[in-house]
């Protein structure tokens, strides 16, 4: 069987925009070479839409790019006993998902006739001797009890796949359960290809002597990751006879850029200017489409520069059409040494709180306007009494 897997569409990205259709046009080239190879069956793993309420038009174009797509059904994939227009198995990702007591767009297009749901479930092909699992998009605190309770075991003799839709601790490398509690360890043993979505990014990594682990990535760059500037997007193409598996990239996708300029004891002036630099040395490259650019600023203002006079919306109007993004990590002085003074006076075994209070004080008598009592509020905030600390600042607004 030649199966096709790919993932995270997330049709009607940037809807309203002057980008809205490229969700659309970068799957509808990923089909026109997907069918050309002749292939029994495809498989995304979640996300399809980029929203849980996609609007009717965003549903339309959706409906109207899947009745184009040619790929026989040759394997006779059904379901409800209905033979389905394209061989297509999903899961639910996270940005779709509704919950037990509501529908989903992809449970829609499930109705339709263009594709079988997997949640907790598989669907075998004897005759081929192939099987697939798949598990869709559950919180990522659950998700290691919700496979463990499931427990789906490899059918004897057959190529066996499981496709999932979560934060994988390897690949998200933060310390806190409520994140992620599934690992690579602790992924089921004896499937020949495990298949994640979530993650935007592609990857293919053998984690066991058995298990071919793959990030088949997105359609569209949508979380605008460095890591997704270094590499297509496309599709992975399994034979399951052969056990090969290729990665084919998706033709002419807009292009898009991930800077990351740092600074040291700069002016806001000259961090303007390299902004500047940086995006006209970028549109000045022989591009197929206008790019979208995501510039992170990192480092340090010298004495006295403050971050508020950055004028981020001042730069992105003049570069109409260009879709800008910005990550702001610059630091003022006064915050480096108030961190500086922190460290000292922690050395010096003051209370913590105490420090706290006098570093807020000093920072709010900074940029203070009105006779509002700051005090009050980090003696309440101490107390981590949040209504309170509401009603303290919205009676002062109102
Ligand atoms: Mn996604």
């Amino acid at each position: 069987m030649k199966i096709i897997i790919f993932s995270d569409w997330h049709l009607g990205y940037k809807w309203k925009t002057e980008y809205e259709m490229d969700s659309y046009l970068h799957l509808d080239q990923a089909f026109k070479q997907i069918q050309e190879k002749d292939v029994d069956l495809v498989i995304c793993c979640g996300d399809l839409f980029d929203v849980k309420d996609p609007s009717l038009d965003e549903i339309y174009e959706a409906i109207k790019l899947l009745n184009k797509v040619e790929i026989k059904n040759k394997i006779n994939l059904k379901q409800k006993e209905r033979i389905l227009k394209i061989p297509m198995i999903t899961i639910i990702g996270n940005h779709e998902t509704k919950g037990k007591d509501h529908k989903c767009p992809a449970q829609l297009l499930e109705e339709m006739g263009f594709l079988k749901l997997l949640h907790c479930d598989h669907v075998s092909f004897d005759l081929e001797k192939i099987s697939i699992f798949g598990m869709s998009g559950i919180p990522d605190k659950y998700a290691k009890d919700v496979l463990e309770k499931w427990k789906p075991t490899p059918k004897e003799e057959h190529y066996n796949m499981l496709l999932l839709h979560q934060t994988i601790k390897e690949y998200v490398p933060v310390e806190d359960d409520m994140i992620a509690t599934i690992s690579l360890a602790n992924l089921p043993k004896g499937f020949d290809v495990i298949a994640n979505g979530h993650l935007h990014w592609s990857t293919k990594e053998k984690i066991n002597e058995k298990t071919t682990f793959l990030l088949p990535g997105s359609t569209i760059a949508t979380q605008l990751k460095k890591i997704e500037t270094e590499q297509k997007k496309g599709f992975f193409i399994i034979d399951t006879k052969t056990k090969e598996i290729t990665f084919e990239t998706i033709k002419n996708t807009r292009p898009f850029f991930n800077e990351n300029i740092s600074f040291k004891e700069t002016t806001i002036k000259k961090v303007e200017e390299k902004i500047k630099e940086t995006i006209e040395n970028i549109l000045a490259k022989d591009l197929p489409k206008k790019p979208l650019i995501r510039i992170i600023l990192k480092g340090t203002l010298e004495d006295k520069e403050t971050i508020k006079e950055l004028d981020l919306n001042l730069i992105e109007k003049n570069y109409p059409g260009t879709y800008l993004s910005f990550g702001n990590k610059l630091q003022e002085k006064t915050i480096k040494e108030n961190i500086k003074k922190l460290r000292e006076l922690k050395s010096q075994n003051k209370d913590v709180s105490e420090i706290s209070k006098e570093l807020f004080l000093d920072l709010i008598s900074k940029v203070k306007k009105d006779d509002f009592d700051y005090e009050r509020l980090f003696d309440i905030l101490r107390n981590k009494d949040l209504k309170k600390a509401k009603e303290l600042v919205y009676e002062k607004i109102e």
